[in-house]
């Protein structure tokens, strides 16, 4: 198995694959483990990766250019893409090993506000550890292939262990950055026109959206108000 680990900052990862059985693991090629250095695959003559959201909001996101230039580099037959994110399922025991029988798999690493939304385009699986926010992916990515890393016949002895941890509150809203249209894939029109209540109202109901698709187990103890119950339903009659 190869585990490609993309990251803005790649030291973080000098303690994870010198020490223990992470280290003996890499040593007895049971897996090869490249942390790789997001930054070198930016075409920006500044080495920018990041930019201002659309529609406003604070901090920075992560542009299109170098985690598509990045993925598009590394991606291989069978190789399956992982996001840490926030947003994503939350990751269990059982998931470790449906990911521990894949050949490669490339972990994208996020910092600052997080992903421009069409990155995700690229992404097979989105992985959280839980309802709780950590200022980048790298140590999540940690996790993730170290709970992988030690499945694979040889590494130890065979084990599992199951958890989860649950708190209220919505997924957060869509983020885009520069460029407008990136490979065909748009920004929302609402985000570029510069009218922030509309800009306000959108992000609540994509919020409220992207929770009722992706996480409905955190509107059960949610109380919503008239209008996010009106959207809901909305929502629903897409399905
Ligand atoms: Cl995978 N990333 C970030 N940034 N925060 C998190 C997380 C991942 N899992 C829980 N919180």
């Amino acid at each position: 198995m190869r585990i490609d680990i993309v990251t803005l900052f790649p030291a973080m990862f000098e303690g994870f694959v010198n020490s223990s059985i992470i280290k003996r693991a890499i040593e007895n090629n049971y897996v090869e483990v490249n942390i790789v250095d997001l930054r070198e695959y930016t075409t920006n003559k500044h080495k920018k990766v990041d930019d201002t959201p659309y529609g406003g909001g604070a901090g920075m996101v992560l542009t299109c250019q170098p985690v598509f230039d990045c993925v598009k580099a590394l991606r291989k037959e069978d190789t399956k893409v992982l996001m840490m994110t926030p947003q994503g399922k939350t990751y269990k025991q059982q998931t470790a090993y449906e990911f521990a029988k894949m050949t490669h798999i490339i972990i994208l690493c996020g910092h600052y506000e997080g992903f421009d939304e069409r990155i995700r385009t690229l992404v097979d699986y989105e992985v959280s550890l839980g309802d709780y926010v950590l200022t980048g992916g790298e140590t999540a990515s940690m996790v993730i292939a170290d709970s992988i890393i030690r499945l694979i016949d040889g590494v130890i002895e065979k084990e599992s262990h199951e958890n989860d941890s649950f708190s209220n509150g919505l997924l957060e809203y869509p983020q885009y950055t520069k460029p407008r249209v990136y490979e065909g894939l748009e920004v929302p029109e609402v985000l570029c026109n510069g009218n922030h209540k509309e800009i306000a109202i959108w992000k609540h109901k994509e919020s409220l959206r992207k929770t009722y698709f992706k996480r409905p187990d955190l509107l059960e103890n949610y109380s919503l108000s008239e209008q996010e119950a009106k959207w809901i339903e909305e929502f629903k009659n897409k399905e």
